[in-house]
């Protein structure tokens, strides 16, 4: 539906220009505040203020949005798209504000108008669409592509609850629903683009007019798919990329009139809210998967939806099948939409009636799948009956591909029978199930893990078989990495800014490697004060946030010692909290003069639980009740304190990061696939400990060993010291020993709490390995203490550090992707 071109010069003059200048800005937040919001100035609060900066913002954003689309559409060349359940976004305006160039603008026109920016930016609602690093990497990921003018779209689901707000009562976590879209400013809702999803129904062949025989999938229920768009901007440049999110509505076709007509009114307003049920909520583990109906809902929803889009795009160029491949690459964030490679192939074939092999190979030179981890309890595997009455078509498909596939590996390896069984896409359980790694590997051309030594224990363990099978060069490599615009420049600006005066210029910010030349200000005294005064200011922020949120007042001074993540086993918050009631046990044992030479602590915790996880609860509980009794011994005083920090989320984790001395990444070795935090401290100037595991062992490499604190056993040596554990060749280690002693006395309330908890180290088998690392645990903060005292040594490692961590930008990674796996280039704006 475009203009005709008599009607064009007036559209061109009237056409809207996003504004540049601080007057141009307070125009068009006042008018906003005065009729977007229908507010005035004798009422105006802080989150009007918000609002109208936002949609300020936002009217600049979708301008730059439509010319990108407007581009990408008219160039033709290959676009990639991103897939994934879970997009880790935090707030909006800052980052927009920042990428646009325009935050000294907003700042000075705020201030005009009555607001302090930072006040007016903190009442953002996070956009927490996401668990934990797989969906904080699709957000770094989104600002990549879009900064270094990838075309590229992303694609998931418009929650309506992101992940829960997490409230500490009593010690304990309580979950909040995070009701989050009462006012959005920064989604485009696109009631013109509904796909219509089906799921159940029945499947049936008929011959067609050329007597060819067809099949139909029909007789289901149709839920609609409606799209709402988020404008993602890249940093320095005009490009400004979508994401497309779904949400679920009753369809207006299956939407039963006829009840609603014959007074029937709650049953079919209950028919609509089924069908909203199905984007409602994002599910809270990380690293868990539980086959429930509604999770496989969420995934085939949005994967047909997104299919059919892109389908429907790709259809417009009018270009033949075979070109499919060369203009279309889509990622899988992981195996939650594995479905969109059976979806691409009930398309081709039964829709767009290519050849079975045809069209298999047009999806294998299209998708490539991303692992996240090795864990048995997190690969997905779906339920054959499950999946036979929701998606019956898919489970054929499945099934035929599964076939052809198995006659293949069994006539080139017609020697090992027992391949076709472990390699088979149905494991033959009771119920039989669907490996979607498997699917996922078979459907893709290529799969790689996140950092190196996942993406080779993947070689060895899970796809074993399939290196046998295709050949090694199917699986890769590609190091995860994060934004430099979020997790430096955002997070800490005056770092930003100190680094930039010494760089000349900002453009660290877009080739993070030129950091390097910060090691040539090793011996620049007023660098180093300055750098350290950050750190310190950065120390009273969070230090401030600590007080006003739980109460208790640490010493900025004090050695800050921070874990904030997820929390689970495998990355051992545990093992932290038992080392920490080690470090107070032995503070009461020391002399006066012992402790005059000890480096006060401050032991911060932070991370939500998924609310079924009994045991990540119970962690949460015992830091919690350890807090209490060291933060209230006054014997103790600065010695220790114990914080645990309410709700940790994107925006917590931007006044967190910028202020640890010594951050914690000390999961199992061989557990952690990559790990981002890691990255994201180091970025920031503090050092960290951890175990010789994801992407510590490759930070290290780029840092050195003299600047980070490894301890622990390697990913080698975990299977024999598990069968030591079970066939009771083990013994708990002694320090570790007193530590449990001290739980079990009751000194940190009743011990029947933490029983089990003691007891999956003590008697069961110690899966994770807590005592076998505790010595080398509390020997290697021992040197963090030393290291600690000589300032002028541990900044050097500081800054050394940050110089040396260029590696990890998202940019690097997303370069690596764009080149190795999708080949897709860049598509810069004009001028
Ligand atoms: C994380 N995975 C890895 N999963 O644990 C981490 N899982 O090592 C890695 O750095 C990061 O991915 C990015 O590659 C997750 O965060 C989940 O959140 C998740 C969600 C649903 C189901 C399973």
């Amino acid at each position: 539906a475009s203009i005709p071109e008599g009607q064009r010069e007036a559209w061109k003059k009237h056409s809207v220009q996003g504004f540049t200048t601080k007057d141009q800005f307070e125009d068009e937040t006042v008018r906003h505040i005065e009729t977007t919001l229908a507010r005035s100035l004798f009422n105006c609060d802080e989150l009007a203020a918000y609002s109208g900066a936002a949609l300020a913002f936002r009217d600049r954003l979708i301008i730059e949005w439509n010319k990108t689309q407007q581009r990408q559409t008219f160039a033709d060349q290959k676009r990639v798209y991103y897939l994934s359940l879970e997009f880790l976004m935090g707030r909006a305006l800052d980052n927009a504000m920042l990428n646009v160039g325009l935050k000294d603008v907003a700042r000075a026109g705020l201030k005009d108008l009555g607001f302090r920016i930072e006040d007016v930016i903190s009442q953002e609602h996070d956009a927490a669409l996401g668990n934990g690093g797989l969906g904080r990497l699709a957000a770094c990921f989104l600002d990549s592509m879009a900064t270094l003018n990838y075309p590229a779209w992303g694609y998931g689901l418009r929650y309506r609850y992101g992940i829960f707000k997490q409230e500490i009562v009593d010690g304990y976590q309580v979950e909040v629903p995070d009701y989050w879209l009462d006012f959005n400013p920064w989604e485009f809702p696109r009631h013109d683009i509904t796909v219509d999803i089906q799921f159940y129904g029945y499947v049936r062949k008929e011959k067609d007019e050329d007597g060819k025989t067809v099949t139909i999938w029909e007789g289901g229920e149709i839920v609609d798919a409606v799209a709402y768009d988020v404008p993602i901007p890249g940093y320095g440049t005009a490009t400004t990329n979508n994401l497309r999110l779904w949400s679920s509505k009753a369809s207006k076709g299956e939407f039963d009139f006829q009840k609603f007509n014959s007074g029937e009114y709650e049953g079919s307003v209950g028919d609509q809210q089924r069908a909203e049920t199905i984007s409602a909520v994002l599910y809270p583990n990380d690293n868990l998967e539980r086959g429930k109906e509604l999770r496989l809902k969420q995934q085939y929803f949005w994967c047909a939806a997104s299919l059919f889009d892109i389908v429907r795009r790709f259809k417009k160029t009018k270009k033949p099948w075979s070109k499919f491949s060369d203009m279309v690459a889509i990622q899988l964030n992981d195996t939650h939409p594995t479905l969109a490679i059976v979806e691409m192939q009930r398309i081709l074939v039964d829709i767009e009636g290519l050849d079975w092999a045809e069209a298999w190979s047009i999806v294998q030179g299209t998708f490539s799948y991303a692992n996240h981890t090795v864990m048995p309890e997190a690969l997905e595997k779906w339920s054959v009956p499950l999946m036979q009455n929701l998606l019956p078509r898919h489970l054929q498909i499945i099934y035929e591909v599964n076939s052809q596939f198995l006659q293949y590996v069994e006539k080139t390896f017609p020697k090992d029978r027992d391949m076709l069984r472990r390699v088979s896409i149905i494991e033959e359980s009771q119920p039989k199930m669907v490996r979607m790694a498997y699917l996922a590997t078979i459907g893709s051309h290529k799969v790689n893990g996140v950092a190196e030594l996942h993406s080779d224990l993947i070689k060895t363990t899970i796809f074993k078989d399939f290196v046998t099978i295709y050949g090694p060069d199917k699986f890769t490599n590609v190091t995860n990495g994060i934004t430099p615009r979020r997790w430096l420049h955002q997070a800490n600006p005056k770092l930003s800014e100190l680094i930039a005066s010494k760089l000349g210029g900002y453009d660290f910010l877009t080739d993070l490697t030129k950091l390097n030349k910060l090691e040539h200000f090793l011996d620049d005294a007023d660098f180093k004060k300055e750098w350290q005064e950050i750190k310190y200011a950065n120390k009273v922020r969070l230090a401030q946030h600590i007080k006003d949120t739980t109460g208790v007042s640490v010493n900025p001074k004090a050695l800050f010692d921070i874990q904030v993540k997820r929390i689970h086993e495998y990355k051992r918050q545990q093992l932290n909290i038992l080392g920490v009631i080690h470090r107070y046990l032995t503070i009461k044992a020391m002399s006066p003069e012992e402790r005059k030479k000890l480096a006060p602590r401050v032991s911060i915790f932070g991370g939500k639980a998924a609310p079924g996880y009994w045991m990540a609860k119970t962690v949460i509980h015992l830091v919690c009740s350890v807090g209490e009794v060291v933060n209230n011994d006054k014997d103790i005083g600065d010695l220790l304190k114990v914080i645990y920090i309410e709700d940790y989320n994107v925006s917590k984790a931007e006044i967190i990061t910028p202020a640890s001395d010594i951050s914690e990444h000390i999961s199992t070795a061989g557990t952690e696939a990559s790990g981002t935090s890691n990255m994201k401290f180091v970025l920031n100037g503090g050092l960290i400990i951890g175990t010789c595991d994801g992407a510590n062992i490759e930070i290290t490499r780029e840092i050195g060993e003299s600047n980070i604190f490894l301890f622990g056993n390697l990913a080698e040596d975990v299977e024999d010291l598990r069968h030591a554990h079970t066939y009771g060749d083990f013994q708990l280690d002694p320090d570790l020993n007193k530590v449990f002693e001290a739980i079990k006395s009751g000194r940190f309330g009743d011990a029947g709490r933490f029983s089990a908890l003691c007891n999956s180290i003590i008697e069961h088998g110690d899966y994770y390995l807590v005592s076998d690392d505790f010595n080398s645990y509390v020997k290697t903060h021992e040197l963090v203490d030393e290291a600690y005292k000589d300032q002028e040594a541990w900044l050097e490692k500081c800054i050394t550090s940050v110089a040396r961590m260029g590696f990890f930008s998202s940019d690097r990674c997303i370069q690596e992707y764009a080149e190795m796996i999708w080949n897709v280039e860049p598509l810069p704006p004009k001028e």
